[in-house]
């Protein structure tokens, strides 16, 4: 595939004003007509018009009425090209599409109860011939026609103007959007649904029509993100002071979907993983992940339509600022703590690694072969991050005076990431010119810390020095003739300390009068910069990069001590955890390279664990963040610590240390999972689910103890659960026990839930992550299931993806079973969907780090992959950068 250069940008030569799509749904086909009214863009110096186009017949064209013939235009596989064209002139297209053979799902498609869109990135082009690029902003409407029993309802984005019946038992409906959009927001729908339906009422007094679209059956499972949809609308009115901007706002759920959900204007259509729970469908995890994509996918009605990108390389502005924007959400909403505790834990679980392999890149790449392959990690969570450094930068205030003044310049924009920078500098008057560098420069930065004490002076030096090696994407770049200079970040590094006793010390750095406060937001910007604290008495413990206050890996060399006595006092939640992922990290590097032989866990950290789980019985303990912090790290975090990885040794350690936790912790364990049990009805409140994840943290490690009566609590924890999150705990557990149980619960469980696809798909999750011997044969068994069916991606994520990057033991198995099955499910369904091949793809990233053997084996199916005739660009930049 192609290389595409932010470099090489350039305005459209051509503009569209307004769009007026008609869409008739017929068996086999659908046929779109498409009136373009069209002018030449006074700021382009191109002349010649281009319009996307893929996988369409074209069935006529014709501009101001009169019809083209070939020679008009040149036509090819990816679009057609004008040349002589007037300055303003109506062009109308009328093409055949066949959704039902879209396995892609891009574009038009169909699905079990209908038709559905997903256009963004570059699927409106699938639809019709169009300028499918984000900086043509144009009026749509949109007629749909359909057979009025099949698809009796027929939706598309704004508002429904009119509607009828047509002769031949099909109906029509026609929808106008007020907001001139770019093509990958727009959406529209044509299937038998049920609808639920709620009133919002903005401040300034628009009552908007909130709906909820589900397939016939489901209306007991919306309640919940109806909710969360209209407490995201008045989060945003009382936080950002944005208000909904259309009368209708409708989610559409859909069980065939590529990713997450989608926030076309007014019409976002949804994995049903993201809509759809009932307390026995749908864990507290659901729960909660549905509350933040539905608040995602509404943040982007401002922050990514009513202001949008200029092209693709600035997807991060709208998807870093919208991720940082449903954060924020989550942390009111739920639990501050919790909340950023689960945020660095994925960062550092899927964005760090990314950072450091092959598809390495900065938040705005330079270049791409497929943009579908960079809705990554780096784009959203690390984009994420950097917004948050420009917040603690500047402090909420100015942040929401730049918010303003970016919606004051450039609402009905498609603008830059430096736009965005633009308008937080000019709000603050901080200079953000060196920071721009997070927008550039691939990698995760490395700050190392060191301390010193002067006692006699009273005086407490911390130097900082931050490294920044370049990646395979500037060496990529620099191969291009396309050199990125490299530098050192600005950055807030927050920091507190802490003294003997746990108390927080009065910070005074030198040159300062006084001392301000306990915690202080330190700048830097230098490869090397010291700060000075002055009247310490006694030699402190530092707390270091407070709320995980910048995306780096911090170096300080920590005594245990030290981390136990964070552990225990720190303010800040995010260390307190940090401190006990530091402790058991240190640990289990150790059991890793003893092979877990011998007394090699310290009798400290076990009190410190046991200290930990009595913390959450205090009278302000917290039983979600003790839940948290009893979790250790997971073994892809450890196997990012090393420089060559032993998954079996990473595997056998980890599990090792829960054992012998559950073995000295037992009876503290036994009576926390009895004190938490819960009465009340089911309620996937912060209060509730804390509880229940911490007593389903104990059972959890009571089942390592595989004795008979541990495994007799498990299986009565599965009879008696009232809720999906307790039987998932349980099943869970259960799926790695080899006891003759195992069989007839799984069974059982699959016939009462066969029927309810969502559910299905975690059945096949906990049996693709088992750490059981058999679990590569299930996984292959699985696949031929009638539970599986390789075109639906949730059965593709749960059953494949899962194996590949949850179950390390097993993908990265020493014969190399694990990776021949993975590249199998790539090669088959890369002729279905690139998109979601690509990402079973990604998994592959870290083969270089394994020993050499693995690496053979791993290369072998990788060169298979590629060797694959018609291979796609989606799959193709995957695995030839990771051959690189
Ligand atoms: N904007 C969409 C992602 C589209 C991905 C296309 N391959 C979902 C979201 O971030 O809200
Ligand atoms: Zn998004």
């Amino acid at each position: 595939a192609q290389t595409i250069y932010l470099k090489d940008y350039t305005v459209p030569a051509y503009l569209v004003d307004q769009l007026a799509l008609d869409i008739a749904i017929h068996t086999g086909f659908a046929r779109v007509t498409a009136r373009l009214s069209m002018r030449r863009n006074p700021a382009a110096t191109a002349s010649a018009l281009w319009l996307d186009g893929e996988d369409l017949q074209l069935e006529a064209l014709s501009i101001d009425g009169r019809a083209l013939s070939p020679a008009d235009y040149v036509l090819s596989d990816a679009g057609l090209s004008i040349t002589t064209l007037p300055e303003a002139f109506v062009l109308e297209s009328v093409v055949r599409i066949e959704p039902d053979k879209n396995t892609q799902l891009s574009g038009l498609y169909r699905s079990k109860d209908g038709y559905f869109t997903q256009c963004e990135a570059q699927g409106f082009r699938r639809i019709t011939f169009y300028p499918d690029r984000p900086d043509v902003m144009a009026k749509f409407s949109c007629t749909l026609h359909a057979d009025k029993a099949a698809f009796p309802v027929l939706l598309a984005n704004g508002n429904p103007v009119a509607q009828g019946d047509e002769a031949n038992g099909f109906h029509w409906a026609k929808w106008e959007d007020p907001f001139a959009k770019p093509a990958y927001l727009f959406a529209c729908v044509a299937a038998k649904l049920d609808v639920v339906e709620d009133y919002y009422t903005t401040t300034s007094g628009r009552r908007v029509r909130c709906a909820v679209y589900v397939e016939p059956g489901k209306l007991d499972q919306c309640d919940h993100a109806l909710a969360a949809l209209k407490k995201s609308m008045k989060w945003d009115e009382d936080v950002f002071g944005l208000e909904m901007d259309l009368e209708h706002y409708m989610i559409v759920a859909v069980g065939d979907f590529n990713m997450g959900a989608m926030e076309n204007k007014g019409l976002n259509i949804f994995n049903t993983k993201y809509v759809l729970a009932r307390p026995d469908t749908a864990t507290d995890t659901d729960y909660q992940n549905i509350d933040r994509v539905v608040a995602h996918e509404y943040f982007h009605n401002w922050t990514g339509n009513r202001v949008t990108c200029r092209d693709w390389f600035q997807l991060s502005l709208k998807e870093g600022l919208t991720v940082f924007r449903d954060q924020n959400f989550g942390m009111d909403v739920h639990s501050a703590g919790v909340t950023r505790i689960q945020e660095v834990r994925t960062l550092r679980a899927a964005q760090f690694p990314e950072d450091a392999g092959p598809m390495a890149h900065p938040i705005r790449p330079a270049s791409y072969a497929e943009i579908n392959n960079f809705y990554t990690a780096t784009v959203y969570e690390k984009g994420a991050e950097v917004i948050r450094m420009i917040h603690t930068l500047i402090g909420k205030a100015a942040f929401r005076q730049g918010m303003d003044l970016y919606f004051a310049r450039h609402d009905g924009q498609a603008v830059t990431c430096e736009d965005f920078v633009a308008a937080m500098q000019d709000a603050s008057g901080l200079d953000l010119t060196q920071f721009q560098r997070w927008y550039n420069q691939a990698g995760t930065p490395r700050l190392v810390v060191k301390s010193a004490f002067d006692a006699a002076a009273k005086r407490y030096t911390l130097t900082v020095t931050q490294h920044y090696p370049a990646t395979p994407y500037e060496e990529r770049m620099a191969a291009d003739g396309l050199p990125q200079a490299r530098g050192p970040y600005h950055l807030p590094l927050v920091i507190g300390l802490l003294d003997a006793a746990g108390k927080e010390l009065p910070l005074r750095l030198s040159g300062e009068t006084s001392a301000a406060g306990t915690q202080r937001v330190l700048t830097l910007r230098e490869d090397t910069q010291t700060f000075v604290f002055e009247d310490i008495a006694s030699e402190p413990v530092p707390s270091l990069l407070r709320g995980f206050s910048a995306p780096v890996v911090l170096d300080y060399d920590y005594s245990d001590a030290a981390l136990t006595h964070l552990m225990a006092h720190d303010s800040d939640a995010v260390n307190r955890w940090e401190a006990g992922q530091r402790l058991a990290t240190g640990i289990l590097l150790k059991g890793v390279e003893h092979k877990a032989q011998g007394e090699w866990i310290p009798a400290p950290y076990v009190d410190a664990i046991r200290a930990l789980l009595a913390s959450a019985f205090a009278p302000a303990g917290d039983p979600a963040l003790v839940a948290e912090a009893l979790l250790l790290p997971s073994e892809t975090y450890l196997a990012e610590q090393m420089a060559v990885v032993d998954p079996d040794a990473i595997h056998a350690a980890r599990l090792a240390l829960r054992q012998h936790l559950a073995r000295a912790l037992r009876s503290e364990f036994e009576s926390a999972y009895a004190q938490l049990a819960i009465d009340a009805p089911y309620s996937p409140d912060g209060a509730q689910s804390g509880k229940r994840a911490l007593r389903n943290a104990c059972l959890g490690y009571l089942a390592e103890l595989g004795d008979e009566a541990a495994n007799a609590l498990v299986l009565s924890h599965y009879e008696q659960a009232a809720n999906m999150t307790d039987t998932m705990a349980a099943l869970s557990a259960i799926a790695n026990l080899d006891i003759p149980a195992r069989h007839t619960v799984l069974d059982s469980f699959y016939s009462k839930w066969k029927h309810e696809a969502l559910v299905v798909d975690k059945w096949l999750q906990v049996q693709s992550t088992s750490r059981l011997a058999t679990t590569t044969a299930d996984v292959r068994a699985l696949m031929a299931h009638e539970a599986f069916d390789i075109r639906n991606p949730n059965k593709v994520y749960a059953l494949v993806r899962a194996f590949c990057a949850a179950n390390p033991k097993h993908f990265h198995a020493a014969d190399g079973s694990g990776y021949k099955l993975a590249a199998d499910v790539i090669v088959e369904l890369d002729a279905m969907n690139p998109q979601v091949a690509s990402r079973i793809a990604r998994t592959f990233d870290r083969w270089k780090k394994f020993d050499a053997a693995r690496q053979a084996l791993a290369r072998v199916q990788l060169e298979r992959i590629r060797a694959h005739v018609g291979l796609s660009s989606d799959v193709s930049e995957v695995v030839s950068k990771a051959l690189d």
